[in-house]
């Protein structure tokens, strides 16, 4: 593996100097050690191709040492990172310190996460830090424990991709859809495997009900349909995670993107249609246009996280109806005046619809509720140790 030059703090090739401008470039009094023109600008490209912005400038600014240098995480495996640096590719692990500083696991790094590298020279680098998120992905961790898993992070479209098939699923579509708008990047809904479905025009409007605007998409990986039309909503340096149930076609869509079979894909289980959760792991790839794409292992349960701001966004129809109502805490159940349930009565809202709301709001009380009592056992434990460690300095002072 090629391992990087050692840039002095200054020569940094995105190190932005006091006016902001780039670097001048070097000049003729150049040594053999310093770095040349070319392999400023190589490195810097690779930064930019992996979808460097001012912002990584800013963020990068306070770790630009001798030693420390960026990368971004581009494949993510049970905590088994590969990174992409301004030099090539490389895995690594996250430092000791970090783990140990982290509050909870949500501040480890993740695929997308830029992060502040530390390389010896041995063939692993260590992460030492990971840069502020401008967006995240998350959802609250499968099972009991009530903990944030970020899923991607910074992320400019959520593609959400549900099959035309036994996966159709306008209630799932709608928790989806409030996790997407809840993590700051836009969403934008693929419904994928045209080619097996009778009344795709019936179903995308029905989807266009609950997508308030954010663009749907129709493709089909075996026939090829709408997958232009798909290439043409991806733009150069943006970071597109693909997310959805397993077996809805996420790696298949992204290698006819790619126009090659890098990822592997798997049958569906025959009579519903379910994946088999062929991905497990996670992977940021790049089409030629610049578009970096996030393959992910396809999700059992959603189970939404904080999603406050997501909920409103993605049932903003109903947020408008509900300014209507007589009471302005209208709960939308059996109150008089209510203007939500006269456009369910009218026909131009989907009684469905207001329940999976209801269903979410209710999920969101009891996930507040547990992370509430989470927050007091941990305090209550962190008093425990700082009353353990000054009694234990107490009973040192008295034996001296
Ligand atoms: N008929 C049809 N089958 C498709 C289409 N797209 C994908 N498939 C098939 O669906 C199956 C699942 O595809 P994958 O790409 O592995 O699905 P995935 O979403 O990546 O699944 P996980 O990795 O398990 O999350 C494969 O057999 C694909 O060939 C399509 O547009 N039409
Ligand atoms: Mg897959
Ligand atoms: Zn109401």
């Amino acid at each position: 593996m090629f391992l990087p030059h050692r840039q002095n703090k200054g020569e940094f090739p995105l190190n932005r100097n006091a006016s902001g401008s780039r670097p001048e470039p070097a000049d003729s009094k150049q040594t053999s050690q310093q770095p040349t023109d070319n392999h400023l600008s190589a490195a810097s490209n690779r930064l930019n191709q992996l979808g460097w912005t001012h912002n990584q400038d800013r963020d990068f600014a306070p770790f630009v040492t001798e030693t420390l240098e960026p990368g971004r995480i581009i494949r993510e495996s049970r905590q088994r990172y590969t990174l992409g640096t301004a030099t090539g590719d490389c895995e690594a692990q996250v430092a000791g310190r970090l783990i140990h500083r982290a509050g909870d696991a949500s501040e480890l790094p993740v695929i997308g996460d830029w992060v502040a590298i530390h390389r010896a020279e041995s063939l692993e680098a260590t992460i030492s830090a990971v840069l502020p998120r401008a967006s995240k992905l998350s959802r609250k961790v499968a099972g009991r424990r009530t903990e944030e898993q970020v899923i991607a992070a910074n992320v400019d479209t959520i593609l959400l991709v549900m099959g035309l098939d036994g996966d159709y699923n306008l209630r799932r579509l709608e928790r989806f859809m409030v996790s997407a708008w809840e993590s700051g990047a836009q969403p934008m809904v693929v419904l994928n495997k045209a080619d097996v479905c009778n009344d795709v025009a019936d179903r995308r409007a029905a989807v266009e009900t609950i997508t308030l605007g954010a663009p749907v998409l129709i493709t089909s990986c075996s026939s090829g349909d709408g997958i232009e039309e798909l290439l043409e909503q991806l733009q150069p340096g943006q970071t597109v995670v693909v997310s959805g149930s397993s077996g809805v076609g996420k790696s298949t869509l992204i290698n006819c993107l790619l126009g090659n079979e890098r990822l592997r894909t798997g049958a569906v289980r025959e009579g519903d249609d379910r994946g088999r959760h062929t991905t497990t792991h996670r992977e940021l790839v790049a089409l030629t246009n610049g578009t970096l794409l996030i393959d992910s292992p396809g999700i059992r349960e959603l189970q939404l996280w904080n999603a406050e701001s997501g909920m409103d966004q993605a049932f903003g129809d109903i947020q408008s109806l509900a300014i209507e109502c007589r009471f302005n805490d209208c709960t939308h159940h059996n109150e008089p005046g209510c203007a939500v349930r006269q456009a369910i009565d009218s026909g131009r809202l989907d009684s469905a619809r207001l329940r999976n709301l209801h269903n979410l709001e209710k999920e969101q009380r009891a996930l507040e509720l547990r992370q509430d009592s989470s927050a007091r056992r941990r305090a209550g434990k962190q008093a425990q140790s700082m009353f353990r460690s000054a009694k234990r300095a107490k009973d040192r002072r008295k034996t001296w």
